[in-house]
C-alpha cells in the first residue's frame, strides 16, 4: 500500500490516501461491509469508502483513511482511527482458519474475525493478521467468560517490530511477530556447550532486531566458574547472559522476572532444556520434556502455526516448531559482519570497502584479532558462516 499524506507539513495530518488493490466489485464489497458494521461507525466508514478510479483505470482506487501514521518494522504505515470507546485491546495468540483467537491483557479470550477493510488495506492478503499481531477489536455479543470465548471483528492491527519469517518457495512467511526477547539456550554440559551455534542465534536475533538473552542451562553438572570468561565476552557486547539450572532452580526467578511483560522466544539446540527451563519459570505450563526427536517432527512444521502460551508470572512465549529453525534462516553474508556486536565496529575501517574479513590486505577486522581487541573465537565463528 503506497501511502501519501496530504500535507507532509502538518506533524498532526488525519487523512491518508492510500492506494488500494481492487479486489472485488464494490456493490458486494458494501453489502459485506455493512454485515459487520456498528452504527456508530457509518460515518467514519462513509468517509473511508470515498473512492475514484485513479489514472491507471480500474486497478486502482484511492480512499482516505482516518488515522494517524505508526513507526513499525515495514517503515511508517496508517494506524486507523477506530472508535476506542466501543472497542478492546489485545494480542492474536492464536489462527484457526479465519478465526483469530484474541486475548486481552486481563486474559479474557474472544474469537475474531477480520475486517474485510484491513484485508484491502494489505498487500499480501496470506498476512493480514499474524500471531502475536496487536489489535484493536469490536466484541461482539456477549462477554467472554472463563467457559466460553467472546466474539469479535478486528478493526485494526497495531504496527509491528520483531517478525519471525520463512522463506518457503521465495514466498515470506511470517511465524510470529511483536517477539521482544530471544532466549538464547545452550547447556554447559550434555551436550556440551556450542558457542558457535549460540553466535549464530545472535546474528539471527540482532538480524530481526529482538532482544536477546544468552541462558546457558544445566549449570548443575559444572563447575560454573569455568564459563566465566564466556560469559564475560558476551556480557562485554552488551548481551545479558543468565547461568541456570531447570534441575535446582538456580537462575529460574531471573529469568522469569527477563520474560514479564515480554514476548519471548525460547530457542537452542534439541536437549539443552528450553521445555525444563518454561516448566521452571511456570510450572502450569507442563510441558513435556526430553521430547521424541524433533526430526522426525520436521515434516508437520510447515503446517502447524505458531501459538503464543500465557505465563502465569506475566509474558508470552512462542510456541511453533518452526522456530526451531530460527538458526537455518539466510542472511546475506556479506550483511553478517554488522551483526556481530564486537565486529561491527571494525568493519569502516579496512581498505576495501567489500572486505570480507577473511583474507583481505588492510583488514581492520583481523587486526583487531592481532592486536586483542577482538576475540579470537568470536571471530572464527564469523569465518565459519562463509564455510556453509
Ligand atoms: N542436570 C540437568 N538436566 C536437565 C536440566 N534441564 C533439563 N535437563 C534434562 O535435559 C533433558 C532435555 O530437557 P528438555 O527440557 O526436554 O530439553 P529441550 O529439548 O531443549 O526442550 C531432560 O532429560 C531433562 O531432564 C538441568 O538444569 N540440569
Ligand atoms: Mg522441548
Ligand atoms: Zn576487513
Amino acid at each position: 500500500m503506497k501511502i501519501m499524506p496530504r500535507d507532509p507539513k502538518n506533524k498532526k495530518p488525519s487523512k491518508y490516501r492510500a492506494d488500494f488493490r481492487k479486489n472485488r466489485a464494490p456493490r458486494t464489497r458494501r453489502r459485506d461491509w455493512s454485515e459487520h458494521l456498528h452504527p456508530s461507525e457509518e460515518s467514519a466508514d462513509r468517509l473511508v469508502q470515498s473512492e475514484r478510479v485513479s489514472g491507471k483505470g480500474d486497478l486502482t482506487r484511492r480512499r482516505t483513511i482516518v488515522g494517524d501514521l505508526a513507526e513499525g518494522d515495514g517503515g511508517l504505515a496508517v494506524r486507523r482511527a477506530v472508535d476506542e470507546g466501543s472497542c478492546l485491546a489485545g494480542r492474536v495468540i492464536g489462527i484457526y482458519g479465519l478465526t483469530n483467537l484474541v486475548e486481552t491483557d486481563d486474559g479474557a479470550q474472544y474469537r475474531c474475525a477480520t475486517r474485510r477493510l484491513l484485508k484491502t488495506m494489505q498487500t499480501d492478503d496470506r498476512h493480514v493478521v499474524v500471531v502475536g499481531d496487536r489489535v484493536v477489536f469490536r466484541p461482539s455479543g456477549g462477554a467472554a467468560t472463563a467457559e466460553a470465548p467472546g466474539e469479535g471483528v478486528i478493526e485494526r492491527i497495531e504496527p509491528r517490530h520483531g517478525t519471525l519469517c520463512r522463506s518457503s518457495h521465495a514466498r515470506k512467511h511470517i511465524l510470529v511477530t511483536n517477539v521482544d526477547l530471544a532466549l538464547i539456550v545452550a547447556s554447559a554440559a550434555q551436550p556440551d556447550l556450542k558457542p558457535h551455534l549460540i553466535d549464530r542465534l545472535l546474528v539471527t536475533a540482532e538480524k530481526d532486531a529482538i532482544e536477546p538473552v544468552i541462558c546457558i542451562n544445566k549449570i548443575d553438572l559444572v563447575d560454573p566458574a569455568g564459563f566465566q570468561p564466556l560469559a564475560g565476552v558476551y556480557s562485554q557486547m552488551g548481551y545479558p547472559v543468565l547461568l541456570l539450572s531447570a534441575a535446582t532452580g538456580l537462575g529460574v526467578e531471573r529469568l522469569r522476572r527477563a520474560m514479564q511483560g515480554r514476548q519471548s522466544v525460547i530457542v537452542g539446540q534439541s536437549g539443552v532444556g528450553k521445555s525444563s527451563l518454561l516448566n521452571a519459570v511456570d510450572p502450569t505450563l507442563n510441558l513435556k520434556v526430553r521430547e521424541v526427536s524433533e526430526e522426525t517432527e520436521k515434516g508437520r512444521h510447515t503446517t502447524s502455526s505458531a501459538r503464543l502460551i500465557r505465563l502465569a508470572g506475566g509474558g508470552y512465549v512462542v510456541d511453533t516448531p518452526g522456530i526451531r529453525q530460527f538458526e537455518l534462516w539466510d542472511t546475506p553474508k556479506g550483511d553478517v559482519a554488522a551483526y556481530f556486536r564486537d565486529i561491527r565496529p571494525f568493519v569502516g575501517r579496512c581498505r576495501f570497502p567489500d572486505c570480507t574479513h577473511r583474507h583481505e590486505a588492510g583488514c581492520a577486522v583481523k587486526d583487531a584479532v592481532a592486536d586483542d581487541l577482538l576475540d579470537a573465537r568470536r571471530y572464527d565463528s564469523y569465518c565459519h558462516f562463509w564455510d556453509d
